[in-house]
This record gives C-alpha cells, structure tokens and sequence, in this order.
C-alpha cells in the first residue's frame, strides 16, 4: 500500500467517520484516496474552522476529532485551533501534508517547520521520515491523544511519504515505554482523602472539564449527595453536574455565582476533580479558599500542586477515583448547617439582571432554555456572550456545554457547532455569538449549508466587543478604544450564503424566533438586537479575592 492508502486504512480502523479540512499540493496524493474512502470528509472554507470543528466534534462525542491541512500556510491556520485544543485537554488528530522529506529544510514552496511550531501545543507530534512508520504513529497517535490527560496530536506527513509502498501492517496495540497513564487512585490516598470528607464541615466539591472527559457525572452526582456537599463547576465542567440540582452552585470564578465563591472562600474542604485551579478561579491566589484543606483528584500529575498547594493529591482518572472514594467513605459529614449558610447567599445573591424595554442577552438565552427544554448542545464565542451562555442556560449533561476556556478563542462558537452537529445529529445546536467574535469565522456558513449541517446562531449583538469593552468601562474611564465594532447584514449575509437570517429588534419576538428557528431546517443566523452597554456580573476584578465581587446591581 502507498503510505495515503496506509494512513486511510489507519483512520477507518480507528473508528473515524468523519474529518474535516482543506486540500492542497503536499496532501493532493492522501486527498486522491479520500475521495475513494467511505469517511465523510466536509470541506471547510478556512483550516481554522476544519479544527475547530473536530475539537466540537470531539467535545460532544468523546471520540477524536481529525482534520487535515496542506503544509505551510495550510499548516499555519491550523494552529490556533490546535492550541486551543491543547489547553483544554481535547483528543485530536490533526494531519499535515509536508514538503517532500530532500527538501525540508530549504525554504521549499509552502514549507513551515511545522513540528517545531505546534511543539508547545500538541501532546505530542510526528514528523514521518519512513513510510514503515506510519501505521505505527497512526495508531499511537490516537492512542496518546485520547488516554490519560487527552490532547491533540499531530502527524506531519511530507508527500513523498505519501506515495511511497511498504506492506501494510497494523499494530494490534500500543505499547509507548515513557507513556504509561495512571487511571486508578492509590489506596492510602483514597483513605486519606475519605477520612478528611467524614471529619469536615464545610466541604465542596468544585468540579472541572475532567468530569465530562472521564465520564464521572453519574459518580460526581452519588458522591455529592451521599456527603450532601454543594457542587460547583469551571467553565469546563458545565454539565458535569446538573445545574438544576438543589446541590449545585453553578460556576465558580470570575464571572461565577456570588454563592459559589462564598462558598469556596468560606469551605474548610475542597475536592477538587478534573480541575486545574486556572486563574480565571482562584482570583488572587495568596487570598484563596484561606480555611480550607485541599483534595485533588487529577489524571496529570504535572497539574497538582502548580497552583496552589495541595494537601491530599490522588492521581487517576475521575470516575475510578470517584467509585473508590464512594466505596471507602463509611460516615458523611454532618452538612445541615453549611447548607443552611449557602442557601441564605442563594437567596441573598441570585444570579439577576435589570429588565428594560431593549432586549436583554439573558433574557434570550434563557429563552433559548426554555425552547430547547435545557436539552440543546450550546457552543459559545468568546467574550460576554459567552459567560451569559455559563450563567443563564441551565446545563444537566455533559458535552452538552462547549466553550474555548483555557485558550478563549474567538471564533470558536460557530465551526465547533458544524462539528458538534456532525457527532451528534439528532440534536438541536446552539452557537451563542457575538458580533465580533462571529465575523471570525463566518465563512463557515458555506460549508454548513452546502453540507446541510443544521445549526442555529444566536447573535447577541451589542455593536461592541462587549467583555473588551466592558473592562475599558470599568477599568479605563470608558475610553472605548476600538471596541466599538460594525458588521454586516446578518440576515442578508445569512442569506446570500443559502441560510436562513432572521433579525429581532423587539423583546416580545425572542420567543418566536427562537421556536422559529428551530423548525427550520436549514442553518439559521438570528441577529438579537441587544442593549449594547450591558456588562456581565457579578465580576471579580481581575488580580483581587473571588469574593470581592462587583454584584452590577445594588
Ligand atoms: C482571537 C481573539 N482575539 C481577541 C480576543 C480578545 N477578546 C476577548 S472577548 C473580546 C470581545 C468579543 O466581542 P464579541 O464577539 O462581540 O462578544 P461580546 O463580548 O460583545 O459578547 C475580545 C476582542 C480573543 N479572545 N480572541
Ligand atoms: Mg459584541
């Protein structure tokens, strides 16, 4: 077989039915024999898209995401997608044609050192010098981007390679000496970590993306009720826990509850699962959770302890940690009064927002809510659209919220949705975007329709870009310096591109373009005429004590 032929056959081994990407002249040999192949291949019309939307594809379904790009330039607009991939521990295979193996390295035609750009943002990546190899690096591939702490992986292929002939072989396992992922918790650890669950007073646990990757939301829900422990969640653990749970403290952090950094700064344990202390949570550091003893469970070593200061550490996967846990915790912590004390901060500091004759962004996405009955795929871009995505639509299963966090990509929203809907048809998708962060990546409107991938956009559009701004009106006298940002006709764009657009510019019309969006099937852009100045809280300012928050409306 010609290596295209070898690398083909790898992909439908390994299960994939789907990828995405852009051709061009160092993969033109693997493209010759994608078009024999019984992968859909969805051809975007950027390769930053062709990433996004198999890290989408790889947040709703669990399994990889692969996409592919010529060298060079094709290469370099993968980037931003890889590393956004990389900071949020998705599996990925992304697949770089590459000038031909006697010309690397002399400034060839669309040549890009490719493996040294992607180095601090892959897993791990390959530069194939052998076609004997390449089985093998497929196969490990896969295997290095979705086992232990997932991540994505590239595999840089120059075009000789792809051409020439070995025999076929297919490694029946994988066996990498210096990989070797722990996935169960030690026993001494868990008996640790059990003893100080009985003896506390005040715990919570505050759960992270590593919930949804280990698939422990059932363990995390058994766990938090039988310690009867309130529960909050990163960005990336939205869904994890449900948020219509009388347990669940919704979102931590910055743009958290004012009950759920209460609670953290106040509780005297944390269980800290599948969660990396970003700073987008702890605030100040020095300031953080100052009572409390920290448990932390996390399938990467390298995560434990480069925050903040750990007292029990357990390494391994979140759902065998979870069941060992469940299984050696004999007593449960007496709760009644620390749940009393976060009820009164419920009550006390709902989530809330001023009503006003202009449409309110949480207003629409609590419409969106109700429509899809809390059961929609939510994608997000970046920036106000996407913390009122985190705080306003109710989330109750995982991969259920999709969201750049670590990288805050804007531009992610949309092409993540194409993917999204692809792993997961039968699903309505949402992609709540911002005006500017949909400009983007909007030429992805063309491969939605001409691939009838049905997702629907819900611009939330204030005219601004709105979090940049935001921080300029709080933190620089309002001088709104390039924030102020024009667009096109949506609807007419919509439109020229095949979609549907439908304009709302009347708070009583939300609910019917939403339900009207819905039973279209077709992609939808709707354009939500929002009060442009509206912020986002409550708000941590950047560098103080999470619970220092600005509450917007007192
Ligand atoms: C690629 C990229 N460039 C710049 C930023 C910085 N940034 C963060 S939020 C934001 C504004 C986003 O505007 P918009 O999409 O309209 O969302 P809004 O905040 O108005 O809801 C910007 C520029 C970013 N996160 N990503
Ligand atoms: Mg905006």
């Amino acid at each position: 077989m010609t290596g295209a032929q070898i690398l083909i056959e790898c992909l439908k081994r390994e299960g994939v039915t789907v990828m995405f990407g852009y051709p061009g002249g160092q993969v033109l040999p693997l493209f010759d024999k994608i078009y024999d192949s019984d992968i859909r291949f969805i051809l975007v019309r950027h390769e930053q898209g062709a990433a996004h939307a198999a890290d989408g594809y790889a947040r709703a379904t669990g399994k990889p995401g692969v996409c592919i790009a010529t060298s060079g330039p094709g290469a370099t607009n993968l980037v931003t997608g890889i590393a956004n991939a990389y900071m949020d521990s998705i599996p990925m295979i992304a697949i770089t044609g590459q000038v031909k193996t006697f010309l690397i390295g002399n400034d060839a035609f669309q040549e890009a050192d490719v493996t040294g750009i992607t180095r601090p943002i892959t897993k791990h990546n390959y530069l194939v010098k052998d076609v004997k190899d390449l089985a093998r690096i497929v196969r490990e591939a896969f295997f290095i981007a979705s086992t232990g702490r997932p991540g994505p992986v590239l595999i840089d292929i120059p075009s000789d390679i792809q051409l020439q002939e070995t025999e076929f072989i297919w490694p029946e396992s994988v066996d990498i000496r210096s990989y070797k992922p722990t996935y169960f918790g030690h026993p001494g650890q868990i008996k640790k970590a059990a003893k100080l669950i009985s003896a506390s007073k005040k715990p919570i646990i505050y759960a992270g993306g590593g919930i949804i990757t280990s698939g422990a939301h059932r363990e995390l829900k058994e766990l938090a009720e039988k310690i009867q422990a309130p529960v909050t969640m990163t960005l990336m653990g939205l869904g994890g826990f449900p948020g219509t749970h009388e347990l669940s403290l919704r979102m931590l952090g910055m743009h958290g509850t004012a009950y759920a950094n209460h609670a953290i700064m106040e509780s005297d344990l944390i269980i800290a699962v599948g969660a990396r202390f970003d700073d987008r949570v702890t605030g100040r550091l020095d300031a953080f959770a100052p009572y409390a003893k920290i448990i932390h469970i996390d399938i990467d070593p390298s995560s434990i302890s480069k925050n903040v200061k750990v007292t029990v550490p357990i390494v391994g996967d979140a759902k065998n940690i979870l069941g060992q846990l469940l299984e050696e915790i004999s007593k449960a912590p007496n709760t009644a009064d620390w749940l009393k004390t976060i009820e009164s901060w419920k009550k006390k500091n709902p989530l809330a927002y001023k009503e006003g004759s202009i449409i309110k962004p949480q207003y629409v996405i609590e419409q969106i809510y109700e429509a899809t009955k809390g059961e929609a795929i939510i994608t997000t871009e970046v920036g106000q659209n996407q913390m009122w995505a985190a705080q306003w639509y109710k989330y109750t299963l995982p991969r259920t919220f999709i969201s750049s966090g670590g990288l805050g990509t804007m531009g992610f929203g949309f092409p993540a949705a194409m993917g999204a809907k692809l792993g997961c048809p039968d699903k309505t998708v949402f992609d709540i975007a911002g005006d500017g962060s949909i400009q983007m990546n909007i030429q992805e409107l063309a491969t939605c329709v001409c691939n009838k991938i049905n997702v629907k956009v819900a611009i939330l559009n204030n005219g601004y870009l709105g979090m940049v701004r935001q921080w300029q009106e709080l933190f620089y006298k309002k001088r709104y310096s390039h924030t102020c940002i024009t667009g096109p006709d949506f609807v007419k764009l919509a439109e020229s591109y095949g979609a549907a657009g439908i304009r709302v510019t009347k708070k009583e019309e939300v609910r019917s373009a939403i339900g009207k969006a819905i039973s279209i099937n077709n992609t939808v852009l709707i354009d939500f005429h929002i009060e442009p100045e509206e912020n986002v809280y409550p708000m941590v300012p950047a560098g103080e004590a999470i619970n220092s928050m600005i509450e917007g409306l007192a």
